[in-house]
């Protein structure tokens, strides 16, 4: 008789997965908290908590559900803290002649989990996931024809064959992209809508964790633990969305405030990385939300978030899949420096980054533009190696898994990948801060001043950086403008600006 053991990883927690369509007695599940998976960055608290939480409750339904469910708690004496170690010991304890498993979203575990079942000495099989609109493979087989892994083309063609806001193979509107008609800066009296959160009593999990001894970061109120643990409260939190901030999303999607934890932002992404819902259905309530109020909410509103779902996340993860392992370790600027002390604390005197640090280790969060253009912006100026940037972000965000993480870090934001993920790196000076937000006005540092007594850093910072890197970036068609700049100020301007960011380089810590 067949008695099959079938793995479900901590962001496997798809209860619409087929697996889940019929209780069939032969087949036992088995979910686990491991020292591996806790202990292979240092995660934020809320980040392990977030997951344990969801982790048992998605048991509790299953076992609610009369499906057969082996659950492995963190402090459990049988407990061996590794994949292959604790399936190896079912396997033998239990008599298990079938183990299947759900493709990894990270190709560190999709290795392990090949080789386990390569090791066992019982028949096993990989099934998919159901949660993404693409395979692994197919970003690269759309890509293998043309000259560079443009996002926007992949873009259009996932809008054409999930026929997303089309008609035919035309945009519904008859304009593919509306991002011009975004990013505008938060005007000065307006009072964001409250974030909507959760608050739930996790401190039974917390107390494991602290018995345990797991090295975290960050802070964490174990009695309102704000984030969404279950489908309810991702579908709740969804709606919340859908009804009270796509209207303006798209109008403040890169507007960034002191205190302001997520402005009009989802906040969906944790739920989603880790399948209580999926991309598809976010998308079908968005796209429902605004077919019920067209008046109220503007296509650009709708078709930035839409983008961002089936465009960016989509796109990030077929680069992930066509491009490691070899990705983990680019750094095509040469970068060896190390985090400053400070981001660890936020314990900065640079307004900006201080928000954008404490937030992140308050709540786990930062919105995009938070983590682009104020941490990763600083990070790239300053020289810091990729490796380390990769470990504070897959470390800090309840969101972060490499597939996803590492792509928007060493790609997006470091240009470690040299040009795969975007056409130019994003740096900036004061000036586009505080274009788009209300930090500068409160800081320490002076936006306007470049050398000398109170110089914004990120100001002497920007032309350091491309001084130092003009033999790599110089002939890039989209930065050749600001190489004509450089050269033509007066030299001892520039000697001025180049020595004002070495005294900061060297004085990093006390920034
Ligand atoms: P919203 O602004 O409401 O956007 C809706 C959804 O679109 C998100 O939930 C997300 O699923 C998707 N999305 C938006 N932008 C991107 C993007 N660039 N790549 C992939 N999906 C996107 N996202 C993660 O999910 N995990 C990460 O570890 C992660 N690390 C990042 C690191 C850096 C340096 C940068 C610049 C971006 C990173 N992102 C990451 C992308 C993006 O910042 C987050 O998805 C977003 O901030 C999550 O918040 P939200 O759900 O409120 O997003
Ligand atoms: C991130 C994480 C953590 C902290 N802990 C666990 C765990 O104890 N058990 C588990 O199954 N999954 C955990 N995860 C999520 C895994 O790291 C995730 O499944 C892998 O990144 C595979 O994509
Ligand atoms: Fe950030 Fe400079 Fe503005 Fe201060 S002045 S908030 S350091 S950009």
């Amino acid at each position: 008789m067949k008695k099959t053991l079938r793995l479900i990883l901590g962001d496997q927690l798809n209860s619409n997965h087929t697996w889940f369509s019929e209780v069939d007695d032969s087949v036992v599940y088995v979910m686990m908290e491991v020292r591996t998976e806790t202990d292979y960055v240092k995660h934020h608290i809320q980040k392990v908590v977030g997951i344990f939480a969801a982790m048992r409750a998605f048991a509790s339904e299953l076992k609610v559900n009369n499906h057969k469910l082996i659950y492995l708690h963190l402090n459990d004496e049988n407990n061996l803290h590794s994949f292959e170690k604790n399936i190896h010991q079912l396997v033998s304890e239990f008599g298990f002649n079938h183990f299947e498993y759900q493709l990894a979203d990270e190709y560190r575990v999709d290795t392990i989990l090949k080789e386990l079942s390569t090791s066992l000495s019982i028949t096993s099989n990989a099934v998919d996931t159901e949660h993404f609109f693409t395979t692994r493979e197919e970003l690269g087989h759309f890509f293998a024809t043309k000259k560079s892994f443009l996002m926007e083309t992949f873009y259009r063609s996932m809008r054409k064959k999930h026929q997303i806001l089309v008609e035919g193979d035309q945009p519904v509107t008859g304009q593919w992209n509306y991002d011009a008609d975004n990013r505008k800066k938060l005007p000065k009296n307006h009072k964001p809508i409250t974030p909507f959160v959760f608050n739930t009593d996790v401190s039974l999990i917390v107390e494991d964790i602290n018995k345990a001894l797991i090295t975290t970061l960050g802070t964490i109120d174990s009695k309102n633990f704000i984030w969404p643990i279950n489908r309810t409260q991702s579908l709740e939190l969804l709606d919340f969305f859908a009804v009270e901030c796509l209207s303006l999303f798209g109008t403040y999607q890169d507007a960034m405030a002191p205190n302001e934890l997520s402005l009009y932002h989802s906040r969906i992404s944790f739920s989603m990385n880790i399948k209580l819902i999926s991309p598809r259905e976010v998308i079908e309530r968005v796209i429902e939300e605004w077919r019920l109020r067209p008046s109220e909410i503007e296509f650009h509103q709708l078709e930035g978030f839409v983008r961002q779902i089936i465009g960016w996340r989509e796109y990030m993860r077929g680069i992930y899949w066509n491009k490691m392992p070899q990705y983990a370790a680019l750094n095509f600027f040469e970068h060896k420096e190390k985090l400053p002390h400070w981001f660890w604390t936020g314990k900065t005197k640079m307004n900006c980054l201080k928000d954008t640090i404490q937030q992140s280790l308050n709540y786990a969060y930062a919105h995009h533009i938070q983590r682009l253009m104020i941490t990763g912006n600083f990070a790239l100026l300053a020289g810091i190696h990729p490796d380390e940037v990769d470990s504070w972000y897959l470390g800090i965000y309840i969101d972060a898994f490499e597939w996803v993480e590492i792509t928007n870090t060493r790609g997006m934001s470091q240009f470690a990948d040299g040009g795969i993920v975007g056409t130019k790196p994003y740096v900036s000076s004061a000036a586009y801060i505080d274009k788009m937000s209300h930090y500068c006005g409160s800081c320490f540092y002076k936006k306007n001043i470049k050398t000398g007594d109170k110089a914004c850093p990120f100001n002497s910072l920007y032309w350091n950086f491309y001084d130092k890197n003009e033999s790599k970036l110089a002939s890039n068609p989209r930065i050749g403008m600001m190489y004509n700049v450089w050269r033509k100020m007066k030299s001892e301007d520039k000697t001025a600006l180049l020595e004002q960011a070495n005294y900061y380089l060297k004085n990093i810590n006390e920034l």
